[in-house]
């Protein structure tokens, strides 16, 4: 059975694409290889605590910490070094779900797009109108846990921060702290999964297969035929595509690429891995219609954490209790009617400003500050211990380090050169951020910094700091967006240069990290694609 679109994998990318374009009725198959993830996906995962209630550990926003201390973390995709979601909603099923509104600077030509792509507004608008923000997740309006957000706005006001609703003015991104947005629904996890996905799926042109892993695309030169699965109920594993047919991928930064390579798109050194392994080799194309594309290159985002006491802060025991055995009263609460402190996940407070540069050039940094300091380790020695922790965490955008992603030989997905902080401008700014941060500690009665403690200064920190730590789960750029094929991996109809079906369309082809935590960028960048590539001619 064919069908018009094959989109392979269902993160924000795909899903985003999926309803768009089954929405204009065309046919759509969207192929899933990981399994089903909240309640209303048909996922099961459950906290003892939920039990009787279709709410999954996907479900519920408290449970986001315990993301990194389940032994049975079946979500993560094996095969990437790094983390990255493998079910349905991808990054969306078990992400923080802090949720921006792109600002036009995140567009901008300045930021590596094309001119077709600056003018994202409208874009952006139908993304806000399916997918609200809220700052205020617990279905009862207030806000829980906000001790930690008291703190740091007495920190940040006396640097000449503003407070601001962050997705009321998403071009203010300098001296602006404000409360943590989520895409959550209902006191839920939302995203796309509870809205376009909910949409597609209601639709007849429409179908989610799960459990099913795309190896490559075949493709007979430029033209794409269709896929190669591991679906042992089909021939070959193949899907095939209608005449006029186009594929998009949408497995995300590492995902995306490894399908690329997989399929013989790509750096010919990542293309020869493939071809060296007994199982994907033979199903490489002949090394005459091998596209060489700098599939990988680009990729960035570097973060970094500082911890802090003050008495006044509820640490929620680190949240390590979540889902075994939370606060009673709180899991009560929750079950009644998805408020308090489950209905919302760690973070309660962000802050932007700009920073400069030794050689120039603007920087901004984004800080998080959440109560309680789950999965932050150190090697560092601290020279105080207190129970009252909360942390921040410090992320740098507009910067030049970039580094390089792919796969090795067992093709699994990796960092294959760290893109951390390898121009000497993005350091120094970004320790001059972090010293700008904490130059108003002694104003603030109680609090203490305690990584970096007193024994270091932040050179030395910034210096010592584990690189495998510094990843801030934001990868983008393995199949950047542009207008040549020696420079870029995707057109502006986000076309992959050299075929004539093949599309891109996830967190892979931005140029450039947005301002904030990437999701909403993405999402728009989504309906964006879904909407040039429905416009392009030659389509079914
Ligand atoms: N972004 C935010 O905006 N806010 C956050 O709070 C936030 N937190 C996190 C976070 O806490 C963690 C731990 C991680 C890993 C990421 C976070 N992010 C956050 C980043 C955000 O989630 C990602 O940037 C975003 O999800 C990327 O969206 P993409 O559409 O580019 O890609 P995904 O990885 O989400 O989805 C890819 C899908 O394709 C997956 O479902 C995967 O299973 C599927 N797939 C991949 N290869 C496939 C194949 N060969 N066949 C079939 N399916 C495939
Ligand atoms: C994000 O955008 C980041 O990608 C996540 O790393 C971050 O969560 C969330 N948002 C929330 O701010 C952190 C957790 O709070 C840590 O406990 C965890 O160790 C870390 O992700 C893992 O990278």
């Amino acid at each position: 059975l064919s069908v018009d679109y094959i989109i392979v994998g269902s993160g924000p990318g795909g899903i985003i694409a999926a309803d768009r374009i089954s929405q204009a009725g065309k046919s759509v198959l969207l192929l899933e290889r990981g399994g089903p993830s909240t309640g209303e996906t048909g996922g099961t995962y459950q906290a003892n605590w939920t039990k009787g209630t279709n709410l999954t550990k996907f479900d519920v926003p408290g449970l986001f910490e315990s993301m990194f201390t389940d032994a049975n973390d079946f979500w993560w995709c094996k095969d990437i070094t790094v983390f990255a979601g493998c079910l349905v909603g991808g990054g969306t099923s078990v992400n923080g779900a802090l949720y921006w509104l792109p600002s036009d600077n995140d567009f901008a030509l300045s930021a590596g797009w094309p001119s077709q792509w600056t003018n994202h507004q409208q874009y952006t608008s139908m993304l806000k109108a399916r997918l609200p923000p809220t700052d205020a997740p617990s279905t009862d309006g207030k806000r829980y846990l906000e001790q930690v957000s008291t703190v740091v706005a007495n920190m940040l006001i006396p640097q000449g921060y503003r407070n601001v609703t962050i997705n009321d003015s998403p071009n203010a991104k300098d001296h602006v702290y404000g409360y943590a947005a989520y895409d959550f629904i209902g006191g839920q996890r939302g995203g796309p999964v509870a809205s376009y996905l909910r949409t597609a799926k209601a639709r007849k042109n429409f179908q989610l297969q799960m459990y099913t892993n795309v190896l490559n695309v075949v493709r007979n030169g430029s033209q794409i035929t269709g896929v190669k699965t591991n679906d042992t109920s089909v021939k070959d594993g193949f899907f095939p595509l209608n005449p006029n047919g186009r594929v998009i991928l949408s497995g995300g930064t590492f995902g995306s690429a490894r399908l690329l390579f997989r399929s013989g798109i790509g750096p010919t050194d990542m293309i020869n891995l493939v071809k060296n392994d007994p199982v994907a080799g033979p199903n490489l194309p002949p090394s005459s219609q091998w596209i060489n594309l700098p599939v990988g290159y680009n990729a960035y985002n570097p973060s970094i954490n500082m911890v802090f006491t003050h008495p006044t802060v509820d640490s929620y025991n680190n949240w390590a209790t979540v889902f075994t055995d939370p606060p009673a009263a709180d899991a009560a609460q929750y079950l009644k009617n998805r408020s308090g402190i489950m209905a919302q996940a760690s973070p309660r407070l962000n802050f932007w400003s700009a920073l400069g540069g030794s050689d120039g050039t603007t920087r901004w940094l984004q800080g998080t500050a959440r109560p309680g300091a789950a999965s932050i380790t150190t090697t560092l020695p601290y020279n105080m211990r207190r129970s009252n922790l909360h942390y921040n965490r410090i992320s740098v955008v507009g910067i030049k380090s970039r580094g390089r992603i792919g796969i090795n030989a067992a093709l699994n997905g990796v960092p294959l050169v760290n893109p951390w902080l390898n121009d000497a401008g993005d350091k120094s700014a970004l320790i001059q951020g972090l010293k700008n941060i904490i130059s108003t500690v002694p104003q603030v009665s109680g609090l203490q910094l305690i990584m970096p403690d007193n024994t270091m200064t932040m050179e030395q920190y910034v210096a010592a700091y584990d690189p495998s730590t510094m990843n801030s789960n934001h990868w983008v750029g393995s199949n950047i967006i542009g207008t040549s094929a020696g420079q870029a991996v995707v057109d502006v109809n986000t076309k992959v240069f050299g075929t004539n079906n093949l599309f891109v369309v996830d967190a892979s082809i931005i140029p450039t990290l947005p301002y904030g935590n990437p999701h909403g960028h993405i999402m728009s960048v989504a309906e964006q694609a879904a909407a040039k590539i429905l416009a392009l001619a030659g389509g079914p």
